[in-house]
């Protein structure tokens, strides 16, 4: 489709066109089509843009990724239809692992979007067939297939738009989980060691700048940011910064003037 490029909601809509794509090619599930649609309810009241509590979690998660022993990015449909070549990328620069991890689960959606990031310049893709032959304990979805070399080893999962169970699961594994969810309120906001209140779309190309600026800096310095570091505030702040935003919008000039 051809959105005009004067076309006010333009980002936003061609967010939703990837995900069409992402649907019609079998990457994303008609279920992913509306988790976005709740996603872009909580961007619109967090502004549409990277938010001062996304900036800190960000720094948080990328210093936890660094720091890791063996970080591993999960990835789900919604996440390879909207930055495929961006997670590759992030991987890359901190040494992380991709496993696709799906709640939706079928042999065919998981060599799809595995096929799909190595179109973007992937070179491993894991949690395929066969190689998600590990089980997350307590769990019931199809999420509990694991890789005994990616997801079930790693101490940092990063869980880009997620649902709330295998947060829990893996933080029971004692695994530092970072999650990227627009939904300060959902169970995976909640039970994360980090969550980025944010977009994926804006998130994971801010994670890529941080991880450029903060690769040089020594264990010791990513150590005492993420002593900083406290996800309850985040989850504060974003939930203060949605009332504030709420009740100056509602105690100003509400509509359009159309000339
Ligand atoms: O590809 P699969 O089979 O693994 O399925 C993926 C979905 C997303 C369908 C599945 O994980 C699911 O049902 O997720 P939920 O429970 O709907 O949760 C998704 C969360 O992501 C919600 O809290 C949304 O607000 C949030 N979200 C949606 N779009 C975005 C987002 N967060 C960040 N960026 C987005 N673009």
């Amino acid at each position: 489709m051809h959105i005009p490029p004067t076309h006010p909601r333009r980002e936003s809509l061609i967010i939703r066109e990837k995900l069409v794509e992402g649907f019609k090619r079998g990457i994303v599930v008609a279920e992913g089509l509306i988790a976005h649609g709740r996603g872009e309810c909580f961007d619109y009241l967090i502004g549409e843009s990277t938010q001062e509590f996304a900036i800190r979690a960000i720094e948080a998660a990328v210093a936890s990724l660094l720091l890791a022993k063996y970080p591993v990015i999960s990835v789900n449909g919604n996440t390879a239809a909207l930055v495929p070549g961006e997670i590759v990328e992030l991987a890359h620069l901190l040494n992380a692992k991709i496993e696709v991890n799906l709640f939706y689960r079928t042999r065919e959606r998981e060599e799809t979007i595995a096929n799909w990031l190595k179109k973007h310049g992937a070179t491993e893709i894991l949690g395929v067939g066969e190689d998600a032959s590990a089980t997350i304990p307590e769990l019931f979805s199809e999420r509990r297939r694991v890789s005994p070399r990616g997801i079930l080893i790693a101490d940092v999962v990063m869980v880009p738009l997620e649902d709330g169970d295998r947060t829990e699961a893996l933080r029971k594994m004692n695994k530092t989980v970072i999650a990227i969810d627009l939904n300060p309120l959902s169970r995976t906001a909640r039970s994360a060691n980090i969550t980025i209140v944010d977009n994926v779309v804006r998130a994971i190309p801010q994670m890529i700048n941080k991880a450029r600026e903060l690769k040089n800096k020594s264990r010791s310095e990513l150590e005492e940011i993420l002593k900083n570091y406290d996800n309850n505030r985040t989850l504060q702040e974003a939930l203060r910064f949605i009332n504030k935003r709420l009740m100056e919008l509602s105690s100003s000039q509400i509509t359009l003037s159309i000339k």
